[in-house]
């Protein structure tokens, strides 16, 4: 607590236009900024210091804060992996893009963001996690992972063809990346790079040393581990995503099958699982580095032989949040240590005078909040994701935003910096006015969300909603009809839906009204619901 007030007062003391609305005056903008687009992949804000995390350090990423700008109300549009990806790439929302899932197809013949940099004359390449298509367009130079991708000795998809690379995926990405600029820096031309991390995604497999490390540590639980989802929804009540019922001891938890068989009748449910998929990352390793993981894995596998059969629900629940935290966070580890790998050699190259640098996640992730872990709800651990941009001379550094900003803002605001102009059927805006301080030009009040991906894993509802920074008016429009609506100020872990509390009746009119309203600004509709419900069941 107390070092979340330190970092807190910090950063206000750091900030002076945090909130306030004093305007410095505008500088002229560098020239052909270069920049890099860092991404993780299900990275939840709660697991960055500089947002106050009581779970990590990670100093490197904090950087960013302390160097540029922290955005507190930075969201998605649609929170799961691939739908982020294209409204990234497009600057257009799902139903706009067509990319409404993680199973449709991209529609490649699509403009992108990176194409119109490469039009434009800048340097552009692409490395780590796309999760869709295998051969992006608008970049020189490509080493992508095939879909999710491995941890460990994963395999890309390059532009010279597919190769298989030993070590540790947030390494090798780095590496990529490093190397990429190195070879490029004798370049005349400005550049845009890519740097897409697979971490931390499910299934969460840390270094053989962060694993060790990790395993030793206890880490705090969130207030809501055991949500009964009293005062919500039928869809929270239906998700399964819940770590006592739905998180797996083997794939997630790694207790090797062979242990959950020794134990019988006992652990029947939990023979039922998926467990052969234990074996899908560890299996990849070599000799040496499963000799690494072993002796680690040995401990886990022997206090789950010892203690399972007797632990009480509670103490399950309790056991998986730890085993769950210890990977979750030992992947995200690695990203921190190589983000500072790039941010050392910007340093020392030079670069990073004229380098914009930017760092996010695909969306946010639940770490135990709600009971849950994934993504998808439009509630704010999965609807929110980091947003942390450094630009020297422009941003003023160690300064927090509040303003409601979104992933499809991002292509508009590179192509706003580069000096570039933007395609008139974008629909985000560009965060210019922000990062300058020019916040009289920002004027958004309110963002339109809407996710998709149902029937499907963990089995959340298609709901969209407005959000602004006071409320939150959702609607779950399919399989159910039902309206939430939360107070963000009041209730900010949204544990009451007050949608039928008469002392929010005229807020609920006014926001249902604007909802209609945003919803017809992004040209989505009662007919597009229906379309990709029937595309979606296959009619
Ligand atoms: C996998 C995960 C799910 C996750 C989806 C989508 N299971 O199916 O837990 O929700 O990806 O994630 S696992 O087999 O990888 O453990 S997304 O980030 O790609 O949208
Ligand atoms: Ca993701």
């Amino acid at each position: 607590m107390k070092k979340i007030a330190l970092i807190l007062i910090s950063v206000v003391l750091l900030s002076s236009c945090n909130g306030g609305k004093e305007d410095q005056p505008l500088k002229e903008l560098p020239k052909n900024p270069n920049i890099i687009f860092i991404m993780s992949d299900d990275h939840a804000y709660q697991a960055i210091s500089a947002y106050g995390s009581e779970l990590i350090q990670t100093p490197n990423i904090d950087r960013l804060a302390k160097e540029g700008m922290l955005f507190t109300n930075a969201c998605v549009t649609n929170s799961i992996c691939a739908p982020s990806r294209a409204t990234i790439l497009t600057g257009k929302h799902s139903h706009i893009n067509g990319k409404i899932d993680n199973r449709f197809p991209f529609d490649t013949t699509q403009l992108t963001f990176p194409q119109i940099f490469q039009n434009n004359g800048y340097k552009t390449a692409m490395f780590g996690k796309l999760h869709f298509g295998n051969n992006p367009k608008g970049v020189d130079e490509f080493v992508i992972l095939p879909g999710q991708g491995f941890y460990i000795n994963p395999d890309f998809i390059t532009n010279r063809g597919d190769t298989t690379i030993e070590g540790y995926v947030t390494d090798i990405i780095t590496d990529l990346s490093i190397d990429w600029l190195k070879k490029e820096s004798d370049s005349e031309a400005p550049f845009m790079m890519m740097y897409l991390h697979k971490a931390p995604h499910r299934p969460w497999w840390p270094r053989a040393d962060k694993f060790k490390e990790f395993t030793t540590k206890t880490f705090p639980e969130p207030a809501s581990l055991f949500d009964d989802y009293s005062n919500r929804g039928t869809a929270a009540k239906t998700a399964e995503m819940n770590l006592l019922q739905h998180m797996m001891y083997s794939h997630d938890s790694k207790i090797r099958p062979e242990t959950v068989a020794e134990m019988g009748e006992a652990a029947s449910p939990v023979v039922k699982e998926f467990e052969g998929s234990f074996y899908a990352p560890y299996g990849r390793a070599t000799k040496e580095q499963k000799a690494a993981y072993d002796p680690v894995l040995d401990t886990i596998n022997n206090y789950f032989a010892e203690h399972w059969p007797t632990m009480s629900d509670e103490e399950k629940m309790k056991w998986k949040y730890q085993r769950y935290m210890q990977d979750y966070l030992g992947t995200i580890a690695s990203v921190d240590d190589n983000v500072g790998r790039l941010l050392d050699y910007l340093d020392e190259s030079g670069l990073a005078e004229n380098t914009i640098v930017i760092y996010t996640s695909d969306q946010g992730f639940y770490l135990g909040e709600h009971g849950w872990f994934d993504k998808r709800f439009i509630y704010d651990e999965s609807f929110k994701t980091p947003l942390l941009v450094k630009w020297p001379g422009v941003i003023k550094p160690g300064t927090v935003t509040h303003e409601m900003v979104q992933n499809l803002d991002f292509a508009q605001t590179m192509l706003e910096a580069a000096g570039i102009s933007s395609p008139e059927d974008m629909q985000g805006e560009s965060l210019m006015p922000l990062l300058q301080g020019d916040h009289k030009n920002w004027t958004r009040e309110a963002v339109y969300y809407h996710y998709y991906e149902y029937p499907a894993v963990h089995m959340v509802k298609r709901h969209y909603g407005i959000v602004t920074k006071e409320f939150k008016l959702v609607h779950f429009y399919h399989d159910v009809d039902e309206w939430e609506l939360y107070d963000r100020l009041n209730d900010p872990h949204e544990m009451m839906n007050v949608y039928a509390d008469p002392a929010y009746a005229e807020t609920v009119e006014k926001l249902k009204q604007e909802l209609v309203q945003i919803r017809k600004k992004y040209k989505d509709s009662p007919e597009l619901d229906q379309k990709f419900i029937e595309l979606y069941e296959g009619k």
